[in-house]
């Protein structure tokens, strides 16, 4: 397969793009190739700089669930943008999207728009800090909850609780102050609750793990959460910047039965343009400026064009049957790569909730980070490159989710075992 525009075009990137990229991971260093750079898409189809084809199952990392070009979105982005792109005033579409957003998601009774799901949390911890005035705040391995620096933290060494940074840049002083359980592990949250007792604002999860493989959670992870965060006055925020309107239409809140007190929001909702969300109770969401004294603003927020897609995105997820067939196309091709896995005699641990799934190269059982991270990354490597060759677009890395949209169609998923069944057999 040819990819000679694309490396020109990433050497140019370079060198005006950090890395050549605008965000890291979609520089293929994981799987240690250079990135095809995308022309357009239709459906559930790509179509790079060199006029390959591809299924794609990264649908821009969850967006796309309706599908690349939908035409109702095209139809509402167009309406707006002829009516003017951005106002930095009030409008009526916030309004309309927000009420879509409390109507579905049973934690939210009001909701704040923002840009992006780095936004999301990291105005959902500010606002947990500043309701419950504790300053400490607790996330899981493995969870990815954007780019703030309190949320680039991981998990001190030894018996120190205390975060230390995950990356140059956060300071010391703020790391100290996040401290990291271990998903799937209640017993981990209780010592570190017991440990820093009355001092913890809030606990970020996601319900559904999706940033280090589709992880989800073992029975009764999110009940006990609930409880432990009810008892100790915690604020719960479900990080449902990737599962939110992709796993069920309430997101994985309504699916598993158990309500945050703050969600954040994200990627769907914008239907491909740049827009977050952080939503919850009342009386919390209530005490952000201009209401109340908490600050969180944004140029952007709110965007009418942005606003237009995700009204547009959610209208069409809210048809009867839509997450039906949704969930009939994810378990076919789900079941179907991991049978190609087992026929090749290939060990991977497949897992999937919705239309979220994810094959690890393990043959162990992966339910946490310190067992997704046992996965050979360097077969997975190959693995990957040889789906790219089939026409499969997959995620670049073993530690990301694959996504299945409403146009992907029985011929993509039969094309999507088939080159599955050959790549296992390829690199056994
Ligand atoms: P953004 O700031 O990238 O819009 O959202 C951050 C974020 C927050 N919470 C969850 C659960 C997320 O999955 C994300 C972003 N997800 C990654 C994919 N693993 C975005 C891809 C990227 O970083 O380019």
């Amino acid at each position: 397969m040819n990819h000679e525009r694309s490396s020109i075009l990433f050497q140019q990137a370079k060198t005006s793009i950090p890395g050549g990229v605008n965000s890291p991971v979609r520089a293929f260093k994981s799987v240690g190739a250079d990135p095809l750079f995308i022309k357009k898409a239709s459906g559930s189809h790509i179509h790079d700089e060199d006029g390959n084809v591809f299924i794609d199952y990264v649908g821009s990392w969850g967006p796309m669930i309706a599908g690349h070009c939908h035409p109702d979105i095209i139809a509402a982005v167009q309406d707006t943008m002829v009516s003017g792109a951005s106002f930095g005033a009030p409008t009526e579409r916030e309004t309309i999207l927000a009420n879509l957003v409390i109507d579905a998601v049973p934690s939210i009774e009001m909701v704040r728009m923002v840009s992006s799901g780095t936004e999301a949390t990291m105005s959902a911890i500010r606002l947990a800090r500043g309701y419950t005035g504790r300053d400490k705040i607790m996330k899981f391995s493995g969870c990815y909850h954007g780019h703030a620096d309190s949320l680039l933290v991981k998990a001190g060494s030894g018996a120190a609780t205390f975060g230390v940074p995950d990356s140059p840049g956060v300071p010391a002083d703020v790391a100290r102050l996040t401290l990291t359980a271990e998903y799937n592990s209640l017993d981990s949250v209780r010592s570190l609750v017991a440990a820093h007792k009355n001092s913890i604002a809030c606990i970020i999860v996601e319900p559904v793990a999706g940033n280090m493989g589709t992880v989800p959670p073992r029975e009764g992870f999110l009940e006990g959460l609930r409880e432990i965060c009810t008892n100790e006055g915690i604020i719960l925020i479900f990080d449902e910047v990737m599962s939110g309107f992709r796993v069920a239409y309430g997101g994985a809140q309504a699916l598993f039965g158990v309500t945050p007190d703050m969600t954040t929001l994200g990627k769907i909702i914008g239907g491909g343009l740049p827009v977050g969300a952080f939503g919850g109770k009342r009386d919390i969401m209530e005490k952000l400026s201009p209401s109340g004294g908490i600050y969180q603003a944004g140029t952007l927020s709110g965007n009418p064009l942005a606003m237009s897609a995700g009204i547009a995105t959610l209208n069409i997820l809210k048809q009867p049957g839509f997450y039906k067939a949704l969930e009939e196309k994810s378990r076919t091709v789900a079941d179907g790569i991991a049978k190609a896995a087992r026929d090749a005699g290939y060990p991977i641990y497949a897992t999937r909730v919705g239309s979220m799934f994810c094959a690890f190269f393990t043959s162990g059982e992966v339910f946490d980070w310190s067992t997704a991270s046992r996965c050979d990354t360097k077969a997975f490597a190959k693995y990957f490159l040889a789906m790219l060759d089939e026409g499969v677009y997959l995620a670049p890395s073993q530690f990301e989710t694959a996504f299945i949209s409403a146009a992907h169609t029985e011929s993509d998923i039969e094309k999507t075992i088939a080159a599955a069944a050959k790549c296992f057999k390829q690199i056994s």
